[in-house]
């Protein structure tokens, strides 16, 4: 049997800041405020899962404990309660990305955020042509429904 075990090194960000390297590589860093824990769950990528703790604030003293070489890949990881998520991906796929819990009455509630990346090259990417139909088939359904949206519609 052969082994496909590959190691992948990810660029640590600058010492004391987090940053979004808008060409080449994205971090997030996602702070749980509340005693509950959340699967946070990311469109568009896997990706690496840089650091984690539970009961804890992340601040610049802790980036030198993330790991940078062979982290896990994953497209979705806990954040723990009252503790911090760390994740990087490239930022090698253009698009509209959807980060969010996976619990859906949590993003209901409003734990999801949408981000463009790089947004420049999106409409080359696409038929937008293509999609307004369906848009159009939905809007017409949609203005008749008796069944109308009450959540985020996750
Ligand atoms: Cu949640």
């Amino acid at each position: 049997m052969s082994s496909r075990k590959s190691t992948r090194q990810v660029p640590s960000p600058p010492a004391g800041r987090i940053i979004v390297d808008t060409s080449q590589w994205a971090f997030w860093v996602i702070q749980n405020q509340g005693g509950v824990a959340h699967p946070i769950h990311l469109h568009g990528h896997d990706f690496y899962l840089l650091g984690t703790a539970a009961a804890t604030t992340f601040s610049d003293s802790k980036v030198s404990s993330l790991n940078f070489v062979n982290p896990p890949r994953r497209d979705v990881a806990m954040l723990q309660a009252t503790g911090y998520l760390v994740l990087g991906f490239p930022t090698d796929n253009p698009g509209a990305w959807l980060m969010h819990c996976h619990i859906a009455w949590h993003v209901g509630e409003g734990l999801a955020v949408q981000f463009l990346e790089r947004k420049d090259e999106i409409a080359g990417l696409m038929n937008l042509t293509a999609i307004q139909p369906a848009c159009d088939n939905f809007d017409s359904w949609y203005s008749t429904s008796p069944y109308k949206k009450l959540d985020s519609g996750l």
